[in-house]
């Protein structure tokens, strides 16, 4: 199926038009609610379009700007063009984009980041406002008007539900074969209706594998032809193998203490340069049918459901490298039944997540001797990209594990500080954190037990002397000694940094 024969349906034949029409209908102020996450199924056209338009019109002296809500992170061809022309006033939940994260920190655009799995309810229940439109990227429009997801499925079950109207974007470059990959559920409610979400492993389907979308909402159809955006993959270097084998030879060790099958327990994984070594660590390793309750497919999860590692993942959107989409196009039927994309109200629910017992793996910004984490801030205020997922897994998983290198700016910043500068994960919520020196085993610890165990097994030598005599000093220092703290101390290491450019003592 290409180009006009991917919209079957003829009331929504009648609709079609070009993205600069499509882009006219979009009043200035509007709450617009957009398909995409981690740079998959995100509209192409229509938002360029918008911003081309809105750039003409700011440039004249005049203000146009809209709110736009995700699923999590997109594409310059959205985020990066709509930030460049001033035409964002709110953006929600998730942000990677470079534009983006420089217009919010420097006070231009409110930025609210959320838990990604609970945006759609916060929808829902109408804490955000009022959603005027929709502008959604499918694959297909079916005869009936039902729609066959994309490359993410992300929030655009509750986006077509909440928006007045819905502009589709039918890319012709995603591929047709997807259809039937999706696990589209209707069964979510607010509560006091809610009832209990019967999925009871990461290869249940309990939905359907097409959006629903009623035809009269549709006030355009665009059709496009664009790739996702795709990083090229980076091979692991030396710090992220060390990270991995540290976290490889843990989970050995809970599978000989029987605390894990040896099969592990659902994995869920990050996107990046780490969480790729452990994903090529455990494929290189002896367990088989392993499973995954993730939020995103990567290169490393098709590496490992090829070779039968994985068995079965399940995620809310793709996030592969240019050589990873071309293996997935061409061995499509390979991964057809191994691969159930969902909503992330349902790939991110907590409730899924406790009952599976996952196993979450999360990068993090630094951590503090207690094992509180910051995913989010840079020296405390400037935003980086947003909690993400993260929190959604990192609470209600089985084991939470959180890996940073020990250093950051080429050794200019210590990861493990003596107070995170801004909390993100609390000391309840994270149990391992792993840095290429070693593995904190935080669980069962006091705080005390974790601030030693913490800056013998992950601090870089440069940083250990310093934070052991911080935990010393604050320790004799006559005050609170459940969680002892120099307070005028605690965050003289960010100052310094600013300062000087280094959190080095000189
Ligand atoms: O800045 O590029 O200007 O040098 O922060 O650091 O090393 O590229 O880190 O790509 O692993 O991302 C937490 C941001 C880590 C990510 C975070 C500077 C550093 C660099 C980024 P430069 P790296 P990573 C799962 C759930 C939240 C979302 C999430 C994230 C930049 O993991 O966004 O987990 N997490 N979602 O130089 C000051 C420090 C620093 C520092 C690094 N201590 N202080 N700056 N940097 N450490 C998602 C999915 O499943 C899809």
């Amino acid at each position: 199926m290409s180009g006009i024969s991917r919209i079957q349906c003829p009331v929504l034949r009648n609709r079609i038009m070009t993205a600069e029409q499509a882009a006219e209908l979009i009043p200035n102020g509007a709450t617009v609610g957009m398909s995409g996450f981690t740079g998959a199924g995100y509209p192409k056209a229509v938002p360029q379009a918008l911003a081309e338009r809105i750039g003409k019109i700011n440039q004249d002296g005049g203000r146009f700007r809209i709110n736009i809500w995700t699923g999590a992170s997109t594409a310059p061809e959205l985020d990066g063009a709509l930030a460049e022309v001033d035409g964002i006033e709110m953006r929600l939940p998730f942000q990677t984009d470079p534009i983006c994260r420089n217009r919010i920190n420097d006070g231009r655009m409110d930025y609210v980041d959320y838990h990604l799995s609970e945006v759609s309810q916060y929808a829902w229940s109408g804490f955000l406002g009022k959603m005027n439109l929709a502008i959604i990227e499918v694959a297909g429009i079916r005869e009936d008007g039902s729609l066959i997801p994309s490359s993410s499925i992300g929030n655009n079950k509750t986006w077509i539900e909440q928006a007045d109207h819905i502009i589709l974007e039918v890319n012709d470059r995603q591929n047709i074969r997807l259809e039937g990959m999706h696990d589209v559920y209707y069964g979510t409610a607010l509560p006091p209706d809610r009832k209990p979400i019967q999925l009871t492993s990461p290869s249940d389907r309990i939905g359907e594998q097409y959006m629903q979308c009623p035809p009269e909402k549709v006030i355009a159809v665009v059709e496009t032809s664009a790739p996702d955006r795709n990083s090229p993959f980076k091979a692991p270097d030396e710090v992220s193998k060390k990270i991995a084998d540290h976290i490889l030879e843990f989970l050995e060790r809970e599978i000989d203490a029987g605390r894990l099958p040896k099969n592990l327990l659902p994995i869920q994984s990050g996107v990046g340069n780490i969480p790729n070594a452990v994903l090529e660590g455990l494929d290189a390793g002896p367990h088989k049918n392993l499973t995954a309750y993730t939020e995103v497919i990567q290169d490393g999860m098709l590496k490992m459901l090829k070779s039968g590692t994985l068995s079965i993942a399940s995620a809310t959107a793709f996030s592969l490298s240019p050589d990873g989409i071309k293996e997935f196009d061409e061995n499509i039927e390979l991964y057809r039944d191994k691969i159930i994309l969902r909503q992330q109200d349902l790939s991110n629910h907590p409730e899924i997540i406790r009952r599976l017992g996952i196993i979450a793996m999360n990068g993090l910004i630094e951590a503090d001797i207690y094992g509180n984490v910051n995913s989010t801030h840079l020296m405390g205020t400037r935003m980086m990209n947003g909690i993400g997922g993260s929190g959604d897994f990192a609470r209600n998983a089985y084991l939470s594990i959180f890996v940073t290198p020990s250093i950051a700016k080429d050794g200019a910043i210590s990861s493990i500080v003596p107070m995170v500068s801004h909390v993100d994960h609390t000391e309840h919520d994270v149990k391992i954190i792993v840095t290429e020196q070693g593995l904190a085993d935080l669980r069962g610890l006091s705080p005390r037990q974790r601030a030693k165990t913490i800056i013998q097994n992950c601090v870089h030598p440069d940083y250990r002397s310093d934070l052991i005599s911080y935990f010393e000093r604050a320790c004799n220092s006559g005050r609170g000694m459940h969680t002892p703290h120099l307070l005028g101390e605690a965050l003289s290491w960010h100052q310094r940094f600013e300062e000087t450019g280094s959190m080095k003592n000189s």
